[in-house]
């Protein structure tokens, strides 16, 4: 499933502001209609949408599409970042751990981010999570809109909102140093691919749930999605599904957090 693909060395320092604690932007705070203010999440606003091969250019575990709703929840803003990791875990198990605390953790495995949710929650009382693969699409294509990356449909934009192989220097960066999509969330689409909540179901669209599906109730394996510092554009694409054993650590595979709306107070 992997493809090992090199580009010319880039260099990206930005130091991200962001990182860590960060309130929610006005807008999408207005947006929320309400809905509790989490540090460092968006707030995404559920609804129905077709999930899947929507431009018929994709694979045949992304088909058939189909419409599915999700309710309202929260998605952070970046991935999960060597820092907040290292706050929790104490260790810090990246192969770019010279990229910095900026930087999102990687060469964690579903089960490693299973042990930082557990003990995330028992310090903060809150019940974070990995967001399943129809909220993480849903929010990738900004509410569930025909987007192909997060931000975009024009692959020639596609490196101002994702690091990926045309110029990541074969490296992670800094989250949020690329343009959001827009509700407000930064590489979706590349920097390291986020491990989902469900289950590895390659065949699952084709008995999905329509309401707040999760994904099959057994199998071994488990989904990631948005792709990498090393995906060509074609595996970034929002709708490519991965799937990989939960023991699997690599440096392109990190996470990001989710939490249920009625789980926000
Ligand atoms: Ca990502
Ligand atoms: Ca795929």
């Amino acid at each position: 499933m992997l493809l090992a693909l090199v580009c010319a060395a880039c260099v990206d320092v930005r130091p991200e502001a962001t990182v860590g604690i960060a309130a929610p932007n006005t807008a999408e705070r207005a947006r929320s209609g309400g809905a509790a203010s989490v540090a460092g999440m968006i707030f995404v606003s559920g609804g129905c949408y077709q999930i899947g091969d929507i431009f018929d250019e994709g694979e045949p575990d992304e088909r058939p599409v189909h419409e599915v709703c999700v309710d309202d929840f929260y998605l952070a803003e970046h991935e999960v970042t060597q820092r907040q990791w290292t706050e929790i875990m104490r260790d810090n198990p990246s192969q770019f751990a010279d990229c910095g605390d900026d930087c999102p953790v990687e060469r964690v495995s579903w089960d490693d981010a299973q042990e930082y949710l557990r003990r995330l929650n028992r310090k903060t009382g809150r019940n974070y999570r990995l967001p399943t693969e129809a909220e993480w699409e849903y929010a990738a294509r900004d509410r569930g809109r025909a987007m192909r990356w997060a931000g975009t449909n024009d692959e020639s934009e596609l490196g101002d909102f994702a690091w990926y192989v045309v110029n990541s220097g074969n490296t992670t960066h800094p989250v949020s140093t690329k343009k959001p999509n827009r509700l407000g969330l930064y590489d979706m689409t590349g920097n390291v691919n986020e491990w989902m909540w469900d289950r590895w179901g390659k065949w699952y669209y084709r008995v999905s749930l329509r309401d707040n599906p999760r994904g099959p109730a057994t199998g071994n394996g488990r989904a990631s999605r948005g792709g990498s510092w090393w995906s060509v554009a074609r595996f970034a694409r929002i709708g490519n599904r991965y799937a990989d054993d939960p023991s699997y650590r690599a440096g392109n595979h990190g996470l990001r957090l989710a939490l249920g709306a009625l789980e926000a107070k």
